[in-house]
């Protein structure tokens, strides 16, 4: 078995947990924070065989559109106040950042 962790926008997450729903699959929904923009993600989490790991990524992979996303205050100054002007930088975000872990034991008590 595999534990599929993926890192998708909020506005995706119904659409991809509700294919997921539709075929099958069994899915937790995690509120997350990108460590860059801080600002809100979803992460979920999905336990599936390992030969249904491809039809995981194709469901995400369908469902998660890449975005622009402007991040309105980037401090240039390292902090330090030198040179302390603010830009906007503006980053394309997903569709989704996924990680699949191998599981050791999964048990329903
Ligand atoms: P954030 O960390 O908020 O990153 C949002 C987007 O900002 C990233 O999109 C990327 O385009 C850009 N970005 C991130 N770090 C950067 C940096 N040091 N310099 C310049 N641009 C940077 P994605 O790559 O699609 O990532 C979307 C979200 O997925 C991330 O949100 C984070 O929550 C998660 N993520 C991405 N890579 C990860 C990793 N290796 N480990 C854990 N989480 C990850």
């Amino acid at each position: 078995m595999k534990l599929i962790l993926a890192i998708i926008s909020d506005e995706d997450s119904n659409p991809v947990i509700s294919e997921l729903g539709k075929e099958g699959f069994g899915v937790t929904k995690l509120c997350s924070t990108g460590g860059f923009l801080r600002s809100g993600n979803t992460t979920i989490m999905v336990g599936a065989d390992e030969e249904k790991v491809p039809e995981v990524i194709d469901i995400i992979k369908r469902k998660c559109k890449t975005r622009k996303k402007a991040m309105p205050n980037l401090d240039l100054s390292g902090g330090t106040g030198v040179m302390g002007m603010a830009f906007p930088v503006e980053v394309t975000v997903g569709g989704a950042t996924v990680f699949v872990l191998n599981v050791e034991r999964f048990e329903k008590l």
